[in-house]
């Protein structure tokens, strides 16, 4: 069964209690449900949320051997992290990178993303939404 891994960085697991102001009322299960209802029959996802950088690259390396494709928050490692984005060049399938907030929008250290090096898709300022839309983009290109 094709299976999307669903991947989220440093603090996403305090999403709808940290600055709901930017980042939204709604949780990561909520966005678990929401991806869940959007995969077309036969599909499964794998959801996963760490604050460890390591942890995040033991998973991207799993993935190369059973994920159809991967959507990923990495949360702050999106600016700071080339071991994320070296795992992810290992990996073959589809990468779409998320970012719930429109982080052009804000500081001038967010505007940079290594992960975007590697991404197929950059989503960013959607909510939780381009979660859904990542989700449904590595269906629609397998
Ligand atoms: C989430 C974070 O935790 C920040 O570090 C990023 C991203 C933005 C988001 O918008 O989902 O800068």
């Amino acid at each position: 069964m094709p299976t999307i891994y669903l991947l989220n960085g440093p603090n996403l697991n305090l999403l709808g209690k940290r600055q709901p102001e930017i980042y939204g009322s709604e949780t990561l299960e909520d966005v678990e449900r929401l991806c869940r209802a959007a995969l077309p029959e036969g599909w499964d996802l794998r959801a996963l949320q760490s604050n460890w950088e390591g942890q995040l690259i033991d998973w991207i390396h799993e993935a190369r051997d059973h994920a159809a494709g991967i959507v990923i928050n990495p949360g702050a490692f999106t600016h700071t992290s080339v071991a994320i984005l070296d795992a992810l060049n290992a990996y073959e399938g589809p990468v779409i990178e998320i970012h719930i907030s429109n982080v052009h929008k804000r500081e001038s250290f967010r505007h940079h993303s290594y992960v975007s090096l590697r991404a197929d898709g950059v989503i960013a300022g959607l909510g939780i939404e381009g979660y859904v839309a990542g989700v449904r983009r590595v269906c629609s290109t397998r």
